[in-house]
């Protein structure tokens, strides 16, 4: 079984990396549309409790977060490469400046200027994600004024990272760091295009712009959530491979716990059984889908044992 099925929703930037990955590799893909706001009770079943957006799911196998998810589509379809080998390392770094330092003043000036243009109680939804209380339009507006210059200066130095005329971010070949800089500049104009202004006077960012976003998205179907559930409950995991530890690691077998050490961080809990230096993957039993694997980057999320948990 190795039908993508890919839990996303449109303006979701994370989910436009992944896409176009999935377009990049030319790949069928069935399409589930999940809420950008929490609760999402065809999706919980699946990640044990992971609701951030967006979720690969290939037969009873989910795997979490898109750091891992480009891994995974790479493992199983290596070609065209989003990881040339000479490029990865410098690649990664750039995506993690990309999907943090460039990113959250982006999400913060646009969300704060098309307050009108998104979902009702998404604002709230992603305070409380994050641990804050809901913030007012006045705070709102405050947080603009102090991203907009942020994005701004980022701006200029995304437009100079093109300026010897280089067809890539990192080179001449394309790598995760063109889906990482693109996704968090898609956002600009996910919802509305009044920020498009902000962007048009960068040629060199719209041209390169222009190359990412002809990759389109693959061929995806659309399915349904209660489809997807199962097709997990109908298929079991694959086999685990063979693990990589480190010596201070939880032992294979060992009840766990994940959680991402940003936001977003409700816990999933199951039985280690999978480590290798890139990933972490748990296996968990939900009345809805039995047995499901579930699959963590190892970078950016805690791995602690579950004390007092017999069996899950
Ligand atoms: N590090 C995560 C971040 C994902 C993320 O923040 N996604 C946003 C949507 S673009 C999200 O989860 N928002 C809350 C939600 O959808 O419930 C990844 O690479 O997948």
């Amino acid at each position: 079984m190795t039908d993508l099925i890919l839990h996303h929703y449109d303006f979701s930037n994370y989910s436009e990396k992944v896409r176009l990955a999935l377009g990049y590799k030319d790949l069928s893909w069935r399409s589930v549309i999940i809420p950008p706001i929490a609760p999402k009770p065809d999706l919980t079943p699946l990640t044990g409790g992971y609701r951030r957006t967006p979720v690969l799911q290939i037969g009873a196998d989910i795997y979490c977060d898109t750091s891992l998810i480009v891994r995974e589509l790479e493992r199983r379809y290596p070609t065209p490469t989003l990881f040339p080998a000479d490029l990865a390392a410098i690649a990664d770094a750039i995506t993690y400046w990309a999907e943090n330092r460039l990113f959250r003043p982006i999400s913060l000036y646009v969300s704060g200027s098309n307050l009108e243009h998104l979902p009702e109680g998404l604002q709230a939804d992603r305070s409380i994600m994050r641990g804050l209380p809901p913030p007012s339009a006045a705070a709102m507006g405050r947080a603009v004024e102090r991203n907009a210059p942020l994005v701004r200066l980022q701006l200029r130095k995304v437009e100079a990272m093109l300026a010897d005329g280089r067809t890539w971010i990192v080179g001449e070949a394309l790598t995760v760091a063109d889906l990482a800089v693109y996704h968090a500049l898609w956002f600009f104009t996910a919802r509305t295009e009044l920020l498009l202004p902000e962007i048009a006077p960068f040629e060199r960012i719209n041209a390169w712009m222009a190359r990412v976003r002809a990759f389109g998205h693959g061929n995806p179907t659309p399915f349904s959530p209660a489809d997807a559930l199962r097709v997990a409950a109908d298929t079991a995991p694959e086999t685990p491979r063979p693990s990589q530890r480190f010596h201070e690691d939880p032992p294979l077998g060992a009840m766990v716990r994940m959680r991402a050490d940003d936001y977003g961080q409700d816990p999933v809990i199951g039985e280690l059984v999978f480590l290798d230096t890139d990933e972490v993957a748990l296996s968990r039993n939900d009345p809805q889908t039995g047995a499901v694997v579930v699959h963590f980057p190892r970078l950016g999320y805690d791995l602690r044992p579950q004390r007092g948990a017999a069996s899950i």
